[in-house]
């Protein structure tokens, strides 16, 4: 009984690393798809204690995710939605990607493109901050995240 379970254990960790290497290089190798992806314009308040008193002393926004990843090759179908109070739109200059604008509560896009370049590109609103219309927030400059797109 000793004997075969020994045995089996050297089976397992004879194979188990040949088996992870094979699925990470088909990973690897795999052929290029379509990602369906969603992201959406997040809000949050800045909280500051003044005087021993937490007071709302302003707001900040944020796509989340603020860092996408597919691979070259991929095609993307991204769904865009807006469920905060302010008006947004999305931009992603180096695939030729912009929504119109983004309407508060709800205020949504889906856009397509191919991935065919590698590297690291950023997205952001461009939709610029207005007080008076709703549009946007102060932070109009931060609002940006990350396309990751792979080496196949
Ligand atoms: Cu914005």
């Amino acid at each position: 009984m000793k004997k075969i379970s020994l045995a089996l254990i050297v089976v397992i960790a004879l194979v188990v690393p040949l088996i992870l290497a094979a699925c990470q290089t088909s990973a690897g190798e795999s052929k290029p798809a379509t990602q369906n992806l969603s992201i959406i314009m997040g809000e949050g308040k800045i909280v500051q204690e003044i005087n021993g008193k937490e007071e709302l002393t302003g707001e900040f926004h944020r796509w989340e995710p603020d860092v996408l990843v597919v691979n070259k090759g991929d095609k993307v179908v991204l769904t865009v939605t807006n469920p905060r109070g302010h008006a947004h739109s999305f931009i992603l200059p180096e695939f030729g990607v912009a929504t119109q604008k983004l309407e508060s509560r709800g205020g949504s896009a889906t856009v397509e493109f191919n991935a065919d370049k590698a590297g690291v590109f950023q997205y952001a609103c461009a939709t610029p901050f207005n007080e008076e219309t709703g549009d946007c927030g102060a932070d109009h400059q931060r609002q940006v995240g990350y396309l990751i797109v792979l080496e196949r």
